[in-house]
């Protein structure tokens, strides 16, 4: 059968060219998702972020974005890093922008796949998404088999965690797919227990409003005092929610060279935050996720966390 081996071959090439693990599921309109977003929207839990109100159909339905679509290839990409920042006093970065910008390596890499799909099954017509366009990535990694939304609304892999990120093909080719897998959250309610905001307001349901990395990384205006004394001095992202989920304790060093961490960034005293000049902030996040902030952005979250003197 045709698409059975094509099917090996997409998997095969996915990890030649470093992605962790693959997927497929059908291109279908999201049923169950569809009450869910809406409910998230009227409820204004995603804030200021207009873009997630666009393209409503769309992001329920990926044939609405790619005519004729068949399947999508979901695809995980690690980025848990071998060290953390050394000054345990320093304002903190999440782990994914230790390394270079993910959407630029991974980018390069889907072109490459969609590339190797052309040249060697066909005529196939598709595009490449990694959190670049109304598509729900964890959703369909869930019904593409490569874990369960845990209760912290992340995608967790049964054998190494959270610390992914999630990009896809979305083409008009018919492949096998995988279906989803069951949920091992159980009766744990460490994400919510821990998370500093309050931010999951619900088991697998997170008020985006009221995350720090909302407030750090997507939010254009002052942080609303609300959040004073809670940002566990974070200033770009919140890693809480991961942090304590036990299934992170399997999560292994990323392959992926680019992630690796950057080393000024680690050596970073608290000192050298507060003293960060727009030179250095350059030099030091140039190909960094970091660079989203803008120079006045990282300021505006150090000096809302900075500790009264
Ligand atoms: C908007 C957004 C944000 C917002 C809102 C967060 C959110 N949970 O939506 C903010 C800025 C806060 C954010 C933060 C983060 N994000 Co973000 N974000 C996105 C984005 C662009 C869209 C997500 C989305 O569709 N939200 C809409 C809401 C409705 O979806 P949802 O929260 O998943 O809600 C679902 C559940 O609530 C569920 N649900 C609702 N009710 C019920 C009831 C029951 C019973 C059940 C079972 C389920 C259920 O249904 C909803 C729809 O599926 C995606 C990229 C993409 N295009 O998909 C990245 C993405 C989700 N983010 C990502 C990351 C890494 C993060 C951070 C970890 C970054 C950081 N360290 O700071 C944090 C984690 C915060 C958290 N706990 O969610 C990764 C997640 C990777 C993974 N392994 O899951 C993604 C997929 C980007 C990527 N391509 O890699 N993010
Ligand atoms: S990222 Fe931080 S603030 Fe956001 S939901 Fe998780 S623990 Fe809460
Ligand atoms: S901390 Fe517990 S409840 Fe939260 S996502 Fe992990 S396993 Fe699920």
């Amino acid at each position: 059968m045709d698409y059975i081996k094509n099917t090996h071959l997409i998997k095969s090439e996915s990890k030649r060219l470093g992605f962790d693990y693959c997927g497929i599921s059908k291109a279908e309109f999201l049923e169950e998702e569809a009450p869910r977003l809406e409910n998230w929207l009227n409820n204004n839990m995603h804030g200021q972020m207009s873009y997630m109100q666009n393209h409503f159909d769309k992001r329920l339905d990926p044939r609405l974005l790619v005519p004729g679509a068949k399947s999508i290839v979901s695809l995980l990409l690690n980025y848990f890093p071998n060290e953390t920042q050394k000054d345990e006093a320093a304002p903190k970065i999440s782990k994914y922008a230790y390394g270079k910008d993910y959407h630029l390596v991974i980018k390069e890499k889907l072109n490459q796949l969609l590339e190797f799909i052309k040249e060697n099954i066909g005529d196939v017509d598709g595009r490449v998404f990694v959190d670049s366009a109304p598509v729900m990535d964890k959703v369909w990694a869930k019904k593409s088999g490569l874990g369960w939304i845990g209760k912290n609304s992340n995608l967790i892999n049964k054998n190494s965690g959270s610390f992914y990120f999630i990009a896809e093909l979305i083409i008009d080719l018919e492949l096998e797919e995988d279906g989803p897998i069951k949920d091992y959250c159980g009766t744990c309610t460490k994400c919510i227990d821990a998370c500093p905001t309050g931010a999951i307001i619900a088991p697998y349901v997170v008020d985006g409003s009221k995350c720090i990395s909302y407030f750090t990384i997507e939010l254009k205006e002052n942080i609303p005092n609300e959040a004073k004394g809670k940002m566990d001095n974070w200033a770009f992202g919140c890693d809480v929610c991961q942090d304590v989920c036990p299934w992170n304790s399997f999560a292994k060093p990323t392959k992926e060279k680019h992630f690796n961490p950057n080393s000024s960034l680690l050596e970073m005293t608290k000192r050298d935050w507060y003293e960060l000049t727009e030179e250095t902030f350059k030099r030091t996040f140039k190909d960094s996720a970091v660079k989203r902030t803008k120079y006045k952005g990282l300021l505006r979250n150090l000096d809302f966390i900075k500790p009264d003197l």
